[in-house]
């Protein structure tokens, strides 16, 4: 596996205006390459608002695609090598452009967290297929939360209630939760390539999922490969996994969190107090009264 030299000193970084959505500079440094990013027809996008289930669609995709013909993949390089996270720039790693561009597979999987606005125009123009995972605003707030806590190249989260409250107020890395959900909902009404999923119904059953996937994709993956890629890509599995459990990245702080945290639906239920619940269903009323996209926030 590849070495790479992150700085010790890391510091977190502070949340800027970008373009109206607040940010880090690690996502945008490298904006002018990120902008021109040449798209392929074949390139699929994994786009999601942060801590959506990126990973794990990421994975499932991989094994879809090159769990047979390149097994070595699965043992030597860790899923952000293979499917890389385009508008990242972090001191002393290649940029995601970098190595998006190197990629050798076909297709390339490419992973953003950009709201669908910013994503770069190529991706759109190429008709590229989108894999959108979205996760109910609940659960979502508290694995960003201890993502934070954890994640050096954050910025602070502070505790619990002041990080719901910008949460709600759409003040984290990528902008509201609310708009970029509704943003990839409402792109697909005039964009057809998107397939459109969530992360509770991936938790009920992820073989269904993978089915509907290969479906959108166009892929006769056989039913008993299904099944291995189903029950490899279960949450245990993934948290003993170098590869896929971010072990090897050193920004991140274990000790704090792990990456691979609980992956269940309904743990907001361990977080939000009964007045943090009730203030947050009646602001998530106001901002999602336009949309017909539906959550469960518990199964
Ligand atoms: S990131 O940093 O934005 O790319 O994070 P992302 O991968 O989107 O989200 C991490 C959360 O997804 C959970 N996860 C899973 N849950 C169930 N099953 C599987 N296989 C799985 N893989 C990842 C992970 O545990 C994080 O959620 P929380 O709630 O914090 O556990």
């Amino acid at each position: 596996m590849e070495e790479f030299n992150i700085p010790l000193d890391f510091s977190r970084p502070e949340l800027f205006d970008f373009e109206g959505i607040p940010m880090v500079h690690y996502f945008t440094d490298n904006w002018k390459n990120i902008q021109n990013f040449q798209a392929r027809p074949d390139d699929i996008l994994i786009a999601t608002y942060p801590k959506a289930g990126t990973t794990w669609v990421s994975y499932i995709l991989d094994l879809l695609y090159f769990g047979n013909t390149a097994p070595e993949r699965q043992t030597t390089l860790p899923i952000y090598l293979r499917v890389p996270f385009i508008e990242a720039t972090f001191p002393g790693l290649p940029s995601g452009v970098d190595l998006a561009d190197k990629l050798p597979t076909t297709p390339r999987l490419i992973k953003t967290h950009l709201p669908f606005q910013l994503v770069p125009k190529s991706f759109w123009e190429q008709n590229c297929r989108v894999v959108y995972v979205a996760r109910n605003a609940k659960d979502n707030a508290v694995s960003y939360f201890h993502f934070d806590r954890m994640n050096m190249g954050e910025p602070e989260p502070g505790d619990w209630n002041t990080f719901l409250q910008n949460f709600m107020d759409g003040k984290r890395g990528f902008g509201p939760w609310y708009d970029h959900v509704c943003g990839y909902w409402e792109k697909k009404q005039t964009y057809s390539n998107i397939h459109y999923m969530f992360f509770e119904d991936m938790v009920e059953d992820t073989g269904r999922e993978v089915e509907r996937l290969c479906s959108f994709l166009g892929l006769s993956t056989p039913i008993e490969e299904r099944e291995r890629i189903t029950k490899g890509t279960h949450f245990d599995t993934m948290k003993l996994n170098k590869m896929t459990n971010y072990s090897t990245v050193p920004v991140m702080d274990f000790k704090v969190s792990p990456f691979m945290r609980k992956g269940k639906v309904g743990d907001w239920k361990n977080h939000f107090t009964v007045a943090q619940n009730e203030q947050f269903d009646e602001h998530y009323k106001q901002k999602m009264k336009n949309t017909t996209l539906q959550f469960r926030t518990e199964l």
